[in-house]
C-alpha cells in the first residue's frame, strides 16, 4: 500500500497512525502541496487534489475517514473500532466533532501564523469558545478507560489525538481539561504518535514552499 501524505497534514496523520497501529506494511509518499497535488498523475487519483490518498493495489481511497473504514473492513485486528454500540457512537462522535466543528474553529486560530491573513478579533473570539465547547465535550466522554469509548486504541484517538495535541501551537491550554491531558500524554508514549509528529521545521519548510506557490499563481 501507498500513503500520499503530508507531514503537517492532519488529515494525513490520522491515516498515517492507524497504518501504524494496525502494523501494516507500507510506504510513504510526501506531496508538499506546493504544486505537486495539481499534477495530472495526482489529479487522476484525488480529483480534489488533497492529500491523504490511499493505494492498494489497483485500488484508490480517498477522504481520510474513508480510508481508516477501508483499513478496519481489510484488516480488522487489532480492532479500532468498538462493537458495543455505545462506544461505537462515541467513537464516531469524537471522530466527527473533531473533523466538523474543531478543524474549521482551527482555521482562524492558525490564520496570522500560516500567512493566510489576520482574522477579525470577533472570529478568534468565536473560535476560542467554539474549541472551549469541543474541549468540554471530550472531557465528559472520556470515562475511567484510556481511550475513548474503549480499553484499546481506536479511531476516536487517530482522529482526534492528531489534532488536540497540537492546541498548544495556537495558545489554547488544555490545563483545565484532566482527563484530556492525561489521554494526550498516553498518545505521546506511543510509538506511533511520536513518529508522526511534525516539527518547526517541517512547518517552515512547508510554509516557504506553500508560499513560492502561491506566488507562482498569483503571477499567472
Ligand atoms: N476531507 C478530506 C480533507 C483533506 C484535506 O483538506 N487535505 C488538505 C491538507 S490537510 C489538502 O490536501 N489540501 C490541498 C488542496 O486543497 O488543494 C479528508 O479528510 O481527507
Amino acid at each position: 500500500m501507498k500513503l500520499y501524505h503530508t507531514p503537517i497534514s492532519t488529515n494525513s496523520s490520522r491515516v498515517w497512525v492507524a497504518l501504524l497501529e494496525k502494523n501494516l506494511d507500507f510506504e510513504l509518499v510526501e506531496i508538499h502541496l506546493d504544486g505537486d497535488h495539481l499534477q495530472p498523475e495526482f489529479v487522476a487519483m484525488n480529483p480534489f487534489h488533497r492529500v491523504p490518498v490511499l493505494v492498494d493495489g489497483d485500488f484508490t481511497v480517498v477522504e481520510s475517514l474513508a480510508i481508516l473504514d477501508y483499513l478496519e473492513a481489510k484488516y480488522p485486528e487489532p480492532a479500532m473500532l468498538p462493537k458495543d454500540q455505545k462506544d461505537l457512537a462515541v467513537v464516531r462522535m469524537v471522530q466527527l466533532v473533531t473533523v466538523n466543528e474543531l478543524g474549521p474553529a482551527l482555521y482562524p486560530l492558525s490564520s496570522e501564523r500560516m500567512g493566510w491573513g489576520i482574522p477579525e478579533p470577533q472570529a478568534i473570539e468565536k473560535a476560542k469558545e467554539k474549541v472551549d465547547s469541543v474541549l468540554t465535550f471530550f472531557e465528559d466522554l472520556l470515562d475511567d478507560r484510556p481511550f475513548f469509548g474503549s480499553n484499546t486504541l481506536t479511531y476516536a484517538d487517530c482522529v482526534a489525538g492528531t489534532i488536540v495535541p497540537l492546541l498548544s501551537w495556537v495558545d489554547v491550554s488544555i490545563d483545565g481539561y484532566p482527563k484530556i491531558q492525561a489521554w494526550c500524554d498516553r498518545l505521546m508514549s506511543r510509538p506511533s504518535f511520536q513518529q508522526t509528529q511534525f516539527t518547526q521545521a517541517d512547518l517552515a519548510a512547508f510554509f516557504s514552499r506553500r508560499q513560492n506557490f502561491l506566488a507562482q499563481i498569483e503571477a499567472k
